[in-house]
């Protein structure tokens, strides 16, 4: 049984990333309409300030906090209640974390720091934001820290044994936060502040910018490996199996703490300042970084195909029938694993060096990442929803509840479907994005440009509103798992968290060598980006002076 404090923890996470879901969506909402030139913003919003509160709220803010409350929850379940000095850690992570959020959204909402989520040097936002961006970070770090040190302290306890599949992936996913932070924080300290608070007048621009995507590339790791969590650890209990290999699920988390930081040009290739020979060096880096999901998808379907089968699944396909369909749980992971098919394969398009010449900076890519952060992701954060928070505040999710919840993943799904499928075709047809003029000379409406029944703005915001209205009816489902529905009688009708039973006969102890894998990673990270950092910060042109928009 959960402890009553580490409930808390996690209930305080799940609470703050649902409000910061609210108002993202709704900017998301306004976005698509703005695009197509039917909706005129009173005075005093703005298109871009829109779109900053849109990016941080939905992609950096919703995201982290739901992930903390998730290992939270999940290191409370598989490793034991936390210790007191855990649990210190854990809520001052929690509040700087929620103090820093705050600030910076306070400094969006006062149209002060309307920089995008990329936060693009020379375009100079409050220096309050970037302090409330530092805030979160560290906050995030102490956060991190605790489920660590309760990660030392049963290892302490267990000498000799495997961690819990669990806990090996959440200290692998840890370590991919820290390291990927330290980029983001030196460009803060050392560029932001001292620029945004007039210390100096100038910024070096390019080496922002590499800092920043330094960070960058991971950042999108960090939200999909605690999706891969669900997928690899929590899923085979859903559909009635085992984990399908132990040492391989392992290894896949490790593959991404090796490849994930040495790869962040593949978001500025179109950059001058960068030598095309480390352009390329982590073009072909970024192409390793897919092997460990091509080693998931083998994964799942395998899991799939043993539980189907198991049920009485025949012939080739017999199986895919045999799967839990009606379990809300189930369904939404897989629609989640779904959309990651096109996403990831548009993925490979962007980093392509060639491709990405005619894919960069257009709608396209505001597509590619709906079907990686915003579906696979977040679905997957929903499917997790449905049965954490009912597990966290003792209540049922009853019948109505989860046939509300079928209806919210599907329209989730074809609301996306129909968005990104534009943003697609339309970025494809030379659309731009980041912009709120959408038809190029700023009158022209869109629709001039773009008729096609996909490839058009209206099909766009048609996709946009579905997915609104799905992402309200979630936040009455989890409004009521949280406040409203029945307690549960007794504590063995208590939702269940599920995790999957692992069979860690066959693998392998090298895999649990941290310093190994930090070590590679690091050599990696100074092989990747060395060079080009040190000669960007030697032969740069002037700095630049800030831009207020
Ligand atoms: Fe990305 C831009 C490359 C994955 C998120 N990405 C972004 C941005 C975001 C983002 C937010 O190289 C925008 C940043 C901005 O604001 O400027 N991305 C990749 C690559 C991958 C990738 C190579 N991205 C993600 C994930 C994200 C995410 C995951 C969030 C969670 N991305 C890029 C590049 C850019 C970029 C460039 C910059 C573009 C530009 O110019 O600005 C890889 O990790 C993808 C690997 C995944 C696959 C798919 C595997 C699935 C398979 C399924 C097999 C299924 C089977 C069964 C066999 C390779 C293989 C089928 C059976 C059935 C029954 C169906
Ligand atoms: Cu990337």
């Amino acid at each position: 049984m959960i402890a009553a404090n580490d409930r808390k923890l996690a209930l305080w996470n799940v609470g703050i990333a649902y409000i910061a879901f609210i108002i993202g969506t709704f900017c998301g909402l306004l976005q698509v309409f703005i695009r197509n030139d039917s909706l005129e913003l009173p005075k005093f919003l703005d298109y871009y300030q829109i779109l900053t509160a849109h990016g941080v709220l939905l992609a950096l803010i919703f995201t982290t906090f739901f992930i903390f409350a998730f290992l939270i929850a999940g290191m409370s379940k598989t490793l034991g209640n936390f210790g007191p000095k855990v649990s210190l850690f854990a809520w001052i992570g929690l509040w700087v974390t929620a103090i820093g959020t705050t600030m910076a959204t306070v400094m969006i909402i006062a149209g002060k720091a309307s920089v995008l989520y990329t936060f693009y040097a020379p375009m100079k936002a409050s220096g309050w934001y970037y302090v409330g961006l530092a805030l979160f970070i560290i906050g995030t770090w102490f956060s991190s820290f605790a489920l660590l040190g309760h990660f030392v302290a049963w290892k302490k306890q267990n000498k000799g044994k495997f961690s819990p599949l669990f806990a090996y992936m959440t200290v692998a996913t840890l370590l991919l936060w820290i390291i990927a932070c330290l980029g983001v924080v030196a460009s803060v300290v050392f560029l932001y502040l001292p620029w945004a608070f007039g210390l100096v007048d100038t910024i070096n621009v390019e080496l922002s910018r590499s800092l920043f995507w330094y960070f960058g590339h991971p950042l999108v790791y960090f939200w999909l490996l605690p999706a891969y969590m669900a997928w690899y650890a929590i899923m085979p209990k859903i559909i009635g199996t085992k984990v399908f290999s132990d040492s391989l699920a392992r290894f896949s988390f490790v593959l991404f703490i090796l490849f994930s930081f040495p790869v962040g040009f593949h978001h500025q290739l179109t950059e001058p300042g960068i030598d095309s020979f480390w352009k390329f060096l982590q073009v072909v880096l970024t192409f390793m970084v897919i092997i460990p999901t091509l080693m998931t998808a083998f994964s799942m379907f395998a899991t799939f195909e043993i539980s189907g089968r198991e049920k009485g699944g025949k012939g080739l396909f017999g199986w895919f029938r045999k799967l839990p369909w009606k379990d809300v749980r189930f369904t939404s992971l897989f629609i989640a694993m779904f959309f990651f098919i096109p996403g990831g394969a548009g993925g490979i398009v962007n980093a392509s060096f060639q491709l990405n010449e005619l894919v960069h900076n257009t709608l396209w890519v505001v597509g590619h990442f709906h079907i990686t952060v915003g579906t696979p992701v977040a679905m997957t954060f929903m499917g997790v929803s449905f049965w954490l928070i009912p597990y966290l505040t003792g209540r049922e999710f009853p019948k109505h509840m989860q046939r509300l919840a079928h209806i919210q993943i599907w329209s989730w799904a074809v609301g996306m479907l129909l968005m990104s499928t534009a943003q697609h075709l339309l970025g494809l047809l030379g659309a731009p994005r980041r912009t709120a003029y959408s038809g190029y000379n700023g009158n022209e409406s869109a629709a001039e440009w773009f008729q096609g029944i996909l490839s058009n703005h209206v099909t766009m915001a048609v996709g946009g509103t579905i997915l609104f209205f799905s992402a309200m009816l979630l936040v009455y489902i989890v409004a009521n798992l949280m406040f409203v529905t029945p307690k549960v009688e007794t504590e063995k009708d208590l939702v269940e968290f599920p995790i999957a039973e692992s069979d860690t006969s066959h693998t392998a102890k090298f895999l649990e060598n941290w310093g190994l894998w930090v070590g590679i990673a690091l050599a990696l990270i100074v092989m990747a980006y060395a060079l080009p950092l040190a000669d960007m910060i030697q032969h740069s042109p002037p700095g630049s002076r800030g831009f207020i928009t």
